[in-house]
């Protein structure tokens, strides 16, 4: 098990990110500083941790105008499908466990037609002493918690701001289309 020198609890990382002004969240490497100094411990994180053998599981903690804060929880073996953030910027911390981000490149895509061509272009271990941010040139990407790995993870995600619909993408079948994003949890309750 990977563990970090000094840990906060998510209540303290809420109160950091709210006292953040709006010129942090954009270019990204702010907030990858931010939260890559201010890891995270796992015993603040139980009313966000729900599980579920069949997805992955979003358990919203906090929002503003300006950014969204979730924990997801990822049972050993799941996987999210390959896709974007709607044009928002999304860092990614895994207080729990580890997990990998596979990212493509967008050759092109055609929504209406539900076409697109996807390149492989690498894939990048996030844990505790490394969270990641999304490329915002390159946003594609899947996160992956690999049977191998054999332990459930949890990983917190920043977006700024706000979105509640992604495009998902097929990279083997060439196809994409938009989906609603739904929470598991609120506020540490059930929706
Ligand atoms: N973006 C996905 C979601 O919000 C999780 S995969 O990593 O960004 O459901
Ligand atoms: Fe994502």
């Amino acid at each position: 098990m990977i563990t970090a020198a000094k840990t906060i609890p998510i209540d303290k990382l809420v109160s950091g990110l709210r006292q953040l002004p709006e010129s942090a969240f954009s270019p990204i490497e702010p907030i990858r500083r931010f939260l890559q100094d201010n890891p995270v411990n796992a015993e603040s994180l139980g009313p966000y941790l729900t599980w579920d053998r069949q997805h992955y599981t979003r358990n919203l903690i906090d929002r503003t105008p300006l950014y969204e804060l979730m924990a997801i929880c990822w049972e050993i073996g799941q996987v999210s499908s390959v896709h974007n953030h709607r044009d928002q910027n999304c860092w990614m911390a895994v207080p729990i466990g580890r997990l990998l981000v596979e990212n493509f490149h967008l050759v092109d895509q055609d929504l209406q037609g539900g076409r697109c061509r996807l390149e492989p272009l690498n894939t990048v271990e996030m844990n505790i002493s490394q969270p990641c941010a999304v490329d915002p040139a390159d946003p594609v990407h899947r996160v992956l918690n690999p049977r191998d790995l054999g332990e459930r993870a949890v990983s917190l995600h920043v977006y700024s701001r706000p979105f509640d619909t992604c495009v998902v993408y097929s990279p083997e079948q060439g196809t994409c289309g938009e989906i609603q994003l739904h929470f598991n949890t609120e506020y540490g309750k059930p929706k």
